[in-house]
């Protein structure tokens, strides 16, 4: 542990955090504010990292990687690592007495570590950032335009669906380079290669078709969880993260359920993981979406105890690469962020989209901000736009359709504007027969590959964010701001 303590008036700084996996939030806060931690045990787990919680407190905020205190003339202070391939670095900044202490903590391996004053916070986060995804080989191919089936099918995606979309989306031109199957094509968790009853159709089946229309073909799987149904789970139990009881440790709560998850330290589980990838590959997906990560990291009994767990989930990373190929597009989702560098070429940097603006009482009142919303997937993808050096960032889907959708037309171009700014993957969700003129004319802006922007200010924002970028602002508030209406972007005035 290193400490720091600066002799600084707190009222006038701000502290930029991310939190630890893609769904924690990333932020821009007075550092005075309270870091909200949530009232439901099972986010801890799901949502963040329960070895480093964020706070709950006020004046004390707490950060994974990388952590900014900005003063108001947009000078102050950047932390971070350089090396995070079998470490976690833990950043908390507190206010006490006549200052800020600043906390670091390594779990794993000791790397090299910055800890620096600046006169300009934007240009050295980027920097810290882009020495951190140099030296981990960040891998940073072209932006690709992504159609995913979970936003409007969610776990009832058929096989034809898919391929009525992959159709319609030839028929208007529309300028995928990606038709991704998500969650609901399998048996169980962990039952990857037997089909459900309802999908209609095998995953294999669906390669040869969406190559003929042109798209490459790309699938999710979830690859460290383990049905408790599931015949993985019946047969292999001993391949299981085990919890302080000796039973298998519950990773979180989804599919109604708690469920495990593999222990990449053990000797069976790695050849495993390589075989569903390549399997993967060889039906024909070069693109996998690799999601909820996050489980094979979390604090628990492991068969080889002298394995950390940042190099436990590197090493389950790394197989699941290895049995892809060099040249498949991996994204993760739910996946520790720098952990993760060097091994995907894409990456989940926030919560989920959803066809709302805010989930009001489950972030305010729970403290939950990784509940899916427009919001929230802006208000953390926009404070983590450094991270385009670590790999392709991947903000979430745009929603363009009007159709089962709360989001007003303010806020589903305000979505579009966080594409345009943060300049990573694209992607979509909405049926195409539900998309009139309007409806594709904006999903066409949307698939329009752009440059990252940079914050023109850390030090001025509309909402808890960064919000103020060169090409757009975003005001993420429920209030007008300087003559800006709520919910909206607009050009940079
Ligand atoms: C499929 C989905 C989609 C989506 C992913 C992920 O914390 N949670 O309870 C939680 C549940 C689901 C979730 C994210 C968080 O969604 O982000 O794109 O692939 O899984 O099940």
């Amino acid at each position: 542990m290193r400490e720091w303590h600066l002799p600084v008036r707190v009222e006038a700084l701000k502290v930029l955090v991310s939190g630890y996996q893609s769904w924690s939030e990333a932020e821009l806060r007075p550092l005075t504010d309270v870091q909200a931690r949530p009232a439901m045990a099972w986010r801890h787990d799901q949502g963040h990292d329960p070895g480093f919680l964020p706070s709950g407190l006020g004046g004390v905020w707490r950060s994974h990687t990388l952590i900014a205190l900005v003063r108001g003339d947009g000078g102050g202070w950047v932390g971070g690592v350089l090396d995070a391939t079998r470490t976690f670095a833990q950043w908390e900044t507190r206010v006490e007495g006549d200052g800020v202490q600043v906390t670091r903590t390594l779990e794993g391996p000791e790397v090299p570590v910055v800890w620096e004053e600046t006169a300009d916070v934007t240009a050295a986060v980027e920097a810290l950032a882009a020495r951190l995804g140099r030296a981990m080989g960040a891998r940073q191919p072209a932006p690709l335009r992504v159609w995913c089936s979970w936003y409007s099918y969610y776990r009832d995606v058929t096989l034809d669906a898919m391929l009525e979309n992959a159709r319609l989306a030839r028929e208007r031109g529309l300028p995928f380079d990606v038709f991704q199957l998500d969650d609901g094509f399998q048996a169980d968790l962990g039952d990857w290669t037997r089909p459900a009853a309802h999908f209609g159709g095998h995953a294999r089946d669906l390669p040869g078709p969406l190559r003929e229309l042109g798209f490459t073909p790309g699938l999710w799987l979830a690859p460290f969880l383990v049905g408790p149904g599931s015949q993985l789970f019946a047969e292999h139990r001993d391949w299981l993260v085990r919890g302080p009881d000796g039973g298998p440790l519950p990773v979180g709560h989804n599919w109604g359920g708690p469920y495990p998850v593999l222990d990449t330290t053990h000797p069976d589980v790695l050849p495993w993981l390589r075989e569903l990838t390549a399997t993967a590959r060889a039906w024909g997906y070069p693109y996998l979406k690799l999601d909820f990560l996050f489980g094979a990291a979390l604090p628990g009994v492991r068969f080889d105890p002298t394995v950390g767990r940042a190099d436990a989930y590197r090493r389950g990373l790394q197989g699941l690469r290895d049995g892809a190929g060099q040249d498949a597009f991996l994204l993760g989702c739910g996946a520790p962020l720098a952990q993760s560098i060097g091994l995907v070429d894409a990456m989940r940097t926030g919560p989920d989209v959803a066809p709302y603006w805010d989930d009001h009482t489950r972030r305010v009142w729970l403290g939950d901000g990784t509940a899916p919303s427009a919001r929230a997937a802006l208000h953390t993808s926009l404070s983590r736009w450094y991270q385009h050096a670590w790999y392709q960032p991947d903000p979430d889907v745009a929603i363009c359709r009007r159709e089962l959708s709360l989001l007003s037309a303010e806020e589903r171009g305000t979505v579009a504007g966080m594409l345009d700014v943060i300049g990573g993957l694209r992607a979509s969700s909405d049926p195409i027969r539900m998309l009139d003129e309007e409806g594709l004319n904006l999903l066409r802006r949307c698939l329009e590959v752009s440059r990252t922007d940079r914050p023109r200010t850390l030090t001025r924002s509309y909402g808890p964010a960064v919000t103020h970028f060169t090409r757009a602002t975003f005001n993420l508030t429920d209030d007008w701001q300087d003559g800006q209406p709520p919910h909206s972007v607009r050009g940079p005035a």
